[in-house]
């Protein structure tokens, strides 16, 4: 019985990436969440998650921050499997920032983006 059920569970959970994959099969590696989301105003974060519809290439994708003026905000920035993880040097101070990344997919195409938030 319990493995009829986690059999059903994968099941359902492998579908949904499957739907996105298929909506977006032109788009290679894009972002489709972010914590803090894009737009939002939130405490300031510990880290920047970025997730994306395809696996990265870890040596080649990552995520910088800026002010919303433009002045570098340091960042450690880790890529693994569809995910990227940003994590500010020094606590975030109130204000608005700009999240840049940039990943190479593991099917060789390049793509970058920008995305903002602000810390309340
Ligand atoms: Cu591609």
């Amino acid at each position: 019985m319990t493995v009829m059920t986690s059999g059903r569970a994968l099941a359902t959970a492998a579908a949904v990436p499957a739907l996105l994959l298929a909506a977006q099969a032109q788009a290679h590696a894009h972002l489709v969440a972010s914590t803090p989301a894009a737009n939002a105003a939130v405490a300031a974060p510990k880290a920047l998650h970025l997730q994306f519809n395809e696996k990265l290439e870890p040596k080649f994708s990552a995520a910088d921050l800026t002010t919303a003026v433009g002045v570098p905000v340091p960042v450690t920035s880790k890529a693994a499997g569809v995910a990227i993880e940003a994590t500010p040097k020094a606590p975030l101070a109130p204000g608005a920032y700009l999240v840049k990344w940039h990943v190479l997919s593991a099917d060789g195409h390049k793509s970058e983006g920008v995305f903002n938030f602000s810390v309340r």
